[in-house]
Order: structure tokens, then C-alpha cells, then sequence
């Protein structure tokens, strides 16, 4: 009996750390960003645009967000530029971490309900309930375009 407990437990020790080594082993923990909202629940849409500027860098307009923890918000998003761009709310080491694995494995896809892809001129939202106050980010973690200055601050106040 005794082994059976001990054997349970070395599986449920393991199973975190092989999941580590994946980019999808995050997706089950609940996010300290927060959670998918629903858009019923909605109460601010906030546009942000995605493009290259004429000097070289990359940006969100705008990159600073605050809002208040319990909120959902609509974020509408478009790729005003004319490369793909991406838009992932997250924590910062989250976001470091996920910037990393980009550059490593650059075809990388996700699939993830805080982030979103687009191509050049393509439209989406992303619908997204804060659930902790604190500070956020938000990043384009197409490699390169981060560093060119696609990253921005989500501040979450407390109520
Ligand atoms: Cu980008």
C-alpha cells in the first residue's frame, strides 16, 4: 500500500516536469492574467492597431492599458502593418520564456485563447476577463519584432 502511495506520488512530481519542456505544458494552469471572458460580459473594447512605422521599429498603438481586476475587456485588434504580427497577453516571464521558444522554433503555431495571430490587414478580438490585479504585458513574439519595440503594459488596478 505503502509503495502504491509513494508510486502515485513520484508520477504526479514527474508529469509537471515533462510537461515543462513543451510550450503547451502551460495551457491547463489557470493564468495569473486572468481568464477567457465572455463578450456578454463586456464592459470596454479597447482597439489596438499593429505595424511597422516608417523608422523600423514595430509597434501597438496604443501599448498602455489599465484596467480593473474583475473587468472584461474586448480587445479588437488590427494588423495595420504589412508583415504578420501577433498580439499575447500574458505575465512578463511568461511572455520571456514564450519569446525565447519563438526564436528557437519559429514556425511555432498557437492556439491559445490569449493571443492571436494575424496577417497584414486581418481583423480579430480577443475577449478577456482579468482576475488579478498587477502588471501585464503584452508582446508580438514574431522573432525580432518584440526587440523593434512591439511590447506594451497592462496595468490591473484593484476594484
Ligand atoms: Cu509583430
Amino acid at each position: 500500500m505503502k509503495t502504491a502511495i509513494i508510486a502515485l506520488f513520484l508520477a504526479a512530481l514527474a508529469s509537471p516536469a515533462l510537461a515543462a519542456g513543451s510550450h503547451a505544458g502551460n495551457h491547463d494552469e489557470a493564468m495569473a492574467v486572468g481568464e477567457p471572458g465572455k463578450k456578454a460580459q463586456a464592459t470596454q473594447t479597447i482597439r489596438v492597431s499593429m505595424k511597422e512605422t516608417d523608422d523600423g521599429k514595430m509597434i501597438f498603438t496604443p501599448n498602455t492599458f489599465k484596467v480593473r481586476k474583475g473587468q472584461t475587456i474586448v480587445f479588437s485588434i488590427k494588423n495595420a502593418g504589412e508583415l504578420d504580427h501577433e498580439f499575447v497577453l500574458d505575465q512578463e516571464d511568461e511572455i520571456m520564456e514564450h519569446k525565447a521558444a519563438m526564436e528557437k522554433f519559429p514556425e511555432m503555431e498557437h492556439d491559445d485563447p490569449n493571443a492571436i495571430r494575424l496577417a497584414a490587414g486581418k481583423s480579430g478580438e480577443i475577449v478577456w476577463k482579468f482576475t488579478n490585479d498587477g502588471t501585464f504585458k503584452i508582446a508580438c513574439l514574431v522573432p525580432g519584432h518584440y526587440d523593434a519595440g512591439m511590447h506594451g503594459d497592462v496595468t490591473v488596478a484593484k476594484k
